[in-house]
């Protein structure tokens, strides 16, 4: 119970009675508050510079001010890694990614990469007496060793690592198949049109980007020149499941009505929903009534579109009168990127707009805005709203939720979160001791007392299509975050015993 003195102020005034009278057995039963409801909903390459709450002002997101305005926003707070697979991958896991081969930007038709073995957030809430739902972009694989099979039912799938309910993009929307997944079952596919799926040549006779560019409405900048669906080359080729295809424009929409119907179902239960935008992932097609709205392109278009999903979902929790009573945590899964491999006029259109604010690199990088994400956690019955600048990373999620609960967690299960849920709440100001990061090519980065340093790698100083500033070097790196937040100046040489302790501390990390 040692967490429970610290939501005592917050929790209804019905819970705080319990054990001053002496209710019957039933009455206790009766009294007991119902756990909080728990939604994660991880945005995918959003920026802390995305949002009008993080200081943006070329772009308005009334709905995610709203949440931050009643909630804690974290202002130092990081995922595990800088691009989607890993970060995913620790938050569920509570194992850093890169302690197991595999975790890196999954195929479309990637099996599932996280271990039926083990014990994932969503079994802890099952456990817990939740029912539990994956909604949206999943990226973390399906189906067997050897890839997915499509055309039946798909085993194992985020029913068999905890979730009791899935509608979920297998991958992401710039990777074949373009097609939802509903518990274990590609939706609306007509067995006469199986689908194929294939990441190393092309299959059946759709046309590809690279054969037939002038069919493409959305054209590549990067790579994306295999099969066309809906006008877009994608990644990986497929063919067949004509009927299953999800119509871009829509997919938000699609999204959080499966999500809003989650919610719903499942009010007088407690529920953790993880839902996974595709907003603002490439390739960036808004519904037709956020198109051309920011005047940013259409990475400011998805932008405003996600800001719905987050309105939508809060105004369902507001009208089932459950807001109070839910923790509804925003972030991202990694650092946001301009051009990402389609001609959308990002650069463009900047028109200002700065989505890594003032920190350097972003999605792919060791450098700060690789990793550094928009963290927002609201909980009427249990967090007083403000700001936190504590350090905190999102590997540290499941520990703090299992805390919240009460719930123990056998060794081995999650060995790399830490219970954080005091800083995870807000009242713990101090924060965690170091967060560890790591880049696209798995240098790994260690942040402690704002000194950061990056391990020396012999990998590439640019990604190859992004152009994007990977922070790695074969010196060692050190930055002063609080003089220099934007690393730029290196002062490892300068500091060599700082460098020493950061790196034994990292190698004490990695060899835990
Ligand atoms: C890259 C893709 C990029 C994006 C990324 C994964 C190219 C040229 N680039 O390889 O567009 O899909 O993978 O992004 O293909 S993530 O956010 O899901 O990790
Ligand atoms: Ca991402």
């Amino acid at each position: 119970m040692k967490h429970l003195s610290n939501l005592l102020p917050y929790l209804p005034s019905t819970v705080l009675l319990i054990g001053c009278g002496s209710p019957s057995k039933q009455e206790a039963k009766n009294d007991q508050p119902q756990k909080p409801n728990v939604i994660y909903l991880i945005a995918d390459d959003l920026g802390i510079g995305d949002l009008s709450c993080y200081g943006a002002t070329k772009v308005s997101t009334p709905n995610i001010d709203r949440l931050a305005g009643q909630g804690m926003q974290f202002t130092n707070a990081y995922a595990t890694s800088s691009t989607s697979t890993p970060s995913r991958f620790g938050l569920l896991t509570g194992m850093y990614p890169w302690r197991q081969e595999n975790t890196g930007i999954a195929p479309g038709n990637s099996e599932l990469i996280i271990d039926t073995a083990c014990v994932t957030m969503a079994d802890m809430f099952k456990e817990e007496g939740y029912y539990t739902g994956a909604v949206g972009k999943w990226h973390l694989g399906l189906g067997p060793k050897g890839g997915t099979d499509f055309n039946h039912e798909i085993k194992p799938n985020t029913q068999d690592i905890g979730f009791n309910y899935e509608f979920i993009i297998p991958a992401t929307v710039d990777r074949v198949p373009c097609v939802f997944v509903e518990n274990a079952h590609v939706v609306g596919l007509d067995p006469k049109d199986p689908i194929t799926v294939n990441y190393d040549h092309k299959v059946g006779d759709w046309p590809t980007g690279l054969e037939n560019p002038e069919l493409a409405k959305m054209k590549p900048s990067q790579g994306h020149n295999n099969t066309i669906v809906n006008g877009i080359p994608r990644i990986g080729w497929m063919t067949g499941g004509k009927s299953a295809l999800w119509v871009d424009e829509d997919i938000a929409d699609v999204i959080t009505g499966k999500a809003k119907d989650f919610i719903v179902s499942h009010k007088n239960e407690p529920f953790f929903l993880y839902m996974g935008t595709q907003d603002v992932h490439v390739p960036r097609v808004p519904h037709p009534r956020f198109a051309g709205k920011s005047g940013l392109g259409p990475r400011g278009d998805v932008i405003l579109q996600l800001d719905w999903t987050v309105g939508e979902i809060m105004h369902t929790l507001d009208s089932l009168n459950i807001a109070d009573n839910t923790i509804f945590v925003l972030c991202s899964d990694n650092g946001p990127v301009i051009d990402d491999g389609y001609q959308d006029q990002a650069f463009e259109l900047l028109n200002g707009h700065t989505p890594m604010k003032h920190y350097r690199g972003g999605k792919y990088s060791a450098f700060d805005a690789g990793t550094r994400i928009p963290f927002i956690v609201r909980w009427p019955n249990g967090i007083k709203p403000g700001k936190q600048q504590a350090l905190f990373s999102m590997i540290d999620v499941y520990a703090s939720f299992a805390a919240l609960l009460n719930h123990e967690l056998p060794a081995g299960v999650a060995p790399d979160s830490r219970d954080q849920l005091n800083n995870f709440l807000g009242t713990d100001t101090i924060g965690c001791d170091y967060v560890v990061q790591q880049n696209l090519n798995n240098t790994l980065s260690i942040i402690q007392n704002n000194w950061k340093y990056i391990e020396p790698s012999d990998k590439p100083a640019l990604e190859y299509w992004t152009k994007m500033e990977m922070g790695n070097s074969p010196k060692p790196q050190l930055y002063n975050l609080s003089t220099d937040p934007s690393e730029k100046e290196n002062i490892a040489e300068a500091h060599p015993d700082k460098v020493k302790e950061l790196s034994a501390l990292l190698n004490e990390v990695k060899g835990a």
